[in-house]
């Protein structure tokens, strides 16, 4: 919609975007690796779901644009490349703030990916009222006969932080970017109220990854007399 595009340079993106159609199949299976990993040994899983997508082109215009890259640009690819780093963009979606945290630390302890930088927008939300951690990666993958390191943007967010999130894009799609002011209020206190409901969640977490007391039957009970 809207930008025109000449053909060329639309095959030159199909190829350019390929690399990070992997890398997000790539990183998309290492993800729910984990969550199967807990599972399989009977453990809590810190991750609910997964999901990944590549940026889709217009957005990847805009946002070079904003950047001051134009696609007639020759360098366009290696500037972009550089610049725009959620071209390639995974989401980890947790119940609880804790589980959050762990997934970090279980993505910065690992050898496959390089974290370059961490948003950390749950201990400072966006203006918007938007939490989430978002962590900059670099991913090698091998494509064809090359090897290409890419930037990835992986997202980490809990269920309700997820939700808001849905609905606050939904809007700023809806009203292109210009939410009304008492639709922004509305947003900003159910950003407030997720934030309470989260905090909340978070020790029921306690209750959960505690084993239930033990159950002792008669003959147990006499014997610790
Ligand atoms: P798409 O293509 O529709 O998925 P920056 O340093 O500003 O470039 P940052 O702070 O990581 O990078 O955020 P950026 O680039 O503004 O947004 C990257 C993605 O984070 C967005 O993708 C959203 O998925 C999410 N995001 C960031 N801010 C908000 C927000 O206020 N509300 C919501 N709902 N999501 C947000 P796009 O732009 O939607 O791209």
């Amino acid at each position: 919609k809207g930008t025109h595009v000449p053909s060329k340079v639309l095959n030159n993106l199909v190829h350019f975007l390929a690399p990070y159609e992997q890398a997000v199949d790539e990183l998309k299976l290492k993800l729910k690796g984990i969550k199967y990993g807990f599972q399989k040994s009977g453990r809590y899983s810190p991750i609910e779901f997964v999901v990944g997508r590549v940026k889709k082109v217009e957005s990847l215009l805009n946002k070079a644009k904003e950047k001051g890259i134009d696609f007639s640009d020759e360098q366009w690819p290696q500037k972009v490349a550089q610049e725009v780093n959620d071209i390639a963009g995974l989401r980890v979606v947790c119940r609880y703030v804790d589980d959050v945290r762990e997934v970090q630390q279980l993505l910065q302890e690992r050898e496959d990916i390089v974290v370059h930088d961490i948003k950390d927008y749950i201990a400072t939300p966006k203006p918007s009222g938007y939490r989430s951690i978002h962590m900059i990666v670099s991913y090698t993958v091998y494509h064809g006969s090359e090897k290409i390191t890419l930037f990835c943007e992986i997202q980490i967010r809990t269920l309700g932080m997820n939700f808001w999130a849905t609905n606050e894009h939904e809007l700023r799609y809806k009203y292109a970017g210009n939410i009304p002011k008492d639709v922004l209020q509305q947003l900003n206190e159910a950003s407030v109220i997720t934030h309470q409901l989260d905090v909340l969640m978070n020790s029921l977490r306690q209750e959960i990854l505690t084993p239930p007391p033990v159950d002792l039957s008669l003959e147990e009970q006499l014997e610790e007399i």
